[in-house]
């Protein structure tokens, strides 16, 4: 799939402040810091598409973003950021699982996972969490330019072998730069057979 236009149209507080669900919906969730901004500016070919920063808790609202006027990326706050205060945290919280569970056009959910460590309980319990809400997902391992790929490959496996104690199947997975681009035709493609399973866009 081509991205011949990607423009950003709001940002919301809440899911019910998002634009109509009236089109295919691809969104982006992870820890804070893992590199959702940055992979959505990929995916599109620009750099300045998403506020990105190497300060954690950037993202801090639900970012909708019309891909060939025909469907949404969507940039999600992080999750798991130590130093915002509890009360933040929690509200943080909120517009995640409100969005995530009440949003009828979601067609799927990547979970970004950093490659360069191993696997981290708060994003194996979030995905557990996807699981019983029963939302499509597919995993995206980031920032694999920054990892040797032994290393890299072992965090990988790893995490694969915690998701299946409690998954019958592995979902989609992908390994993702945005230095040399891996992935961005991969999860385009993903995109493009989900959209037509679905006969929209
Ligand atoms: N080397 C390398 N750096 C990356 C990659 N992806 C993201 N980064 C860097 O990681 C930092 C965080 O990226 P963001 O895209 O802002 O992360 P985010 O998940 O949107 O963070 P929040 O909005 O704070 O939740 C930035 O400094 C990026 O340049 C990658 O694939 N490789
Ligand atoms: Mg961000």
């Amino acid at each position: 799939m081509l991205v011949r236009t990607a423009e950003f149209v709001k940002s919301s507080a809440s899911f019910k402040a998002c634009p109509n669900p009236d089109r295919p919906e691809y969104a982006f969730v992870g820890r804070s810091n893992v590199g959702k901004s940055s992979l959505i500016n990929m995916l599109c070919g620009n750099k300045k598409l998403a506020k990105i920063s190497s300060t954690p808790g950037k993202t801090r609202l639900i970012n909708h973003f019309s891909i060939n006027n025909s469907w949404y990326l969507v940039d999600l706050p992080g999750y798991g950021y130590a130093k915002l205060p509890k009360s933040m945290a929690s509200t943080f919280d909120k517009t995640l699982s409100g969005y995530l569970t009440q949003r009828d056009n979601l067609f799927c959910v990547f979970v970004l996972i950093d490659s360069r460590i191993p696997p981290q309980a708060i994003d194996v319990n979030f995905i557990n969490r996807i699981g019983q809400w029963q939302i499509p997902l597919a995993l995206v391992f980031t920032k694999i330019d920054k990892t040797a790929q032994q290393q890299r490959n072992s965090h990988i496996l790893e995490f694969k072998t915690k998701i299946m104690e409690t998954w019958e199947e592995l979902p989609p997975c992908f390994c993702t730069s945005i230095i040399n681009k891996s992935g961005k035709a991969e999860i385009l493609e993903f995109v493009e057979k989900c959209n037509l399973e679905n006969n929209m866009a």
